[in-house]
């Protein structure tokens, strides 16, 4: 009893003894302690501030969503190694320029027009382009639009079958690689064509569609016969609710 009493004795005084050590550890440590703390915090906050590289988005869909107008295979060639490396070129163009951290809105507009600039253009336009053309499609898409963007249509194309024949022939008929857009220019929807990278955003024109017609879009699926792959896009891909919240009031 008594050795247990003295035992527990011991025990505190040995355990206070043990905690103004641990106190004095920690004082002596504390210091050191925020120190690091502090150094840790401003690495990290020196990596945050450090300029994020343009990233992919995620496709909307999954890879094989559009099938059977547009395969998994011709998918993951066309996002995972086409759109990436226009993002990964981006990323190596842009290091250390004022356009690193910039949206891409901001680097087309400002890369646009200057021939010393051609490659951040057309890599950040083709970035832009893509992300752009996979909201234009959905899985079950196509058939017509509804409200205002039909008004529209309808208003600048005569009727929406009027639309889909001039959509499917500035698709078909744009020289080598480009896209097809619908547009909103002022009061009206126009249908246009670019060549390569280029897109409406660079002449002040709001894009409502697009269809990519480089080979990659299509070339796995349909060989040569793009007017297989439009006519697929227009009945069975676009996204008619993404088009229409494109407008501008
Ligand atoms: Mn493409």
């Amino acid at each position: 009893m008594y050795s247990n009493e003295q035992e527990n004795h011991q025990g505190k005084t040995s355990g206070r003894g043990w905690n103004i050590v641990k106190i004095c550890l920690l004082m002596t440590a504390l210091p050191a302690f925020l120190a690091l703390v502090l150094v840790n915090g401003a690495a990290q906050t020196s990596t945050s501030t450090a300029v994020p590289a343009f990233r992919i988005p995620a496709l909307p869909y999954p890879q094989n969503a559009l099938e059977p107008y547009i395969s998994a295979r011709t998918m993951s060639f066309h996002y995972g190694k086409h759109h990436q490396a226009y993002v990964d070129n981006l990323n190596r163009l842009t290091a250390g320029t004022a356009w690193a951290g910039q949206t891409i809105e901001k680097v087309i507009m400002e890369s646009t027009g200057k021939p010393d600039e051609a490659g951040v253009f057309n890599n950040a336009a083709q970035v832009w382009n893509h992300n752009f053309f996979w909201q234009s499609m959905k899985p079950g898409g196509g058939g017509k639009p509804t409200g205002r963007l039909l008004e529209g249509i309808e208003k600048s194309f005569g009727s929406f079958d009027e639309f889909k024949t001039a959509f499917k022939a500035a698709a078909v008929s744009q020289f080598g690689s480009g896209w097809a857009w619908l547009i909103q220019e002022g009061g009206t929807l126009k249908i246009i064509k670019t060549s390569n990278a280029d897109t409406p955003l660079a002449h002040g024109q709001t894009a409502l569609l697009t269809c990519d017609v480089w080979e990659h879009a299509y070339y796995l699926d349909y060989q040569n016969r793009r007017p297989d792959f439009v006519q697929a896009f227009l009945d069975h891909l676009v996204n008619w609710e993404f088009a229409a919240s494109q407008m501008k009031p």
